[in-house]
């Protein structure tokens, strides 16, 4: 998945001008423990993001995330201690919350929120 990533920035690099204009992914790095989130950032730009679950843990974990009204879930598979996973997701400005679906976790606190704002304003 890295190396796809790696092959598609090349790629965009080497396109025509009118691809770069693209905005470029806002990048969240969400750090799983028994039992918490902690998040590299709590406020990002509207637009393409890339929501990584790094899990620092003992136990696997697992992500959610909704914008607060409801919408679309987005949802990584099950990360097991020392594994990554990136979660492309599209965001719109609003505030979202992130929590872990295993059992209990959750309720023992693996939750996070986290503001978008309209791109230019944050
Ligand atoms: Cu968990």
């Amino acid at each position: 998945m890295r190396l796809a990533a790696v092959a598609a920035a090349v790629a965009l690099a080497a396109a025509p001008t009118s691809a770069a204009l693209a905005p470029a992914p806002a990048r969240i790095q969400v750090s799983a423990k028994e039992f918490f989130f902690s998040l590299s950032r709590h406020k990002v730009a509207a637009g393409p993001a890339i929501v990584e679950l790094v899990n620092f843990g003992e136990d696997p974990h697992d992500l959610r995330l909704e914008r607060v009204g409801g919408g679309r879930v987005w949802k990584t598979p099950l990360v097991y201690p020392g594994a990554y996973y990136d979660l492309d997701a599209k965001l719109v400005p609003g505030r979202y919350r992130l929590w872990c679906s295993v059992a209990n976790h959750r309720k023992l606190g693996m939750q996070a929120l986290l503001t978008v704002v309209k791109r230019g304003t944050g």
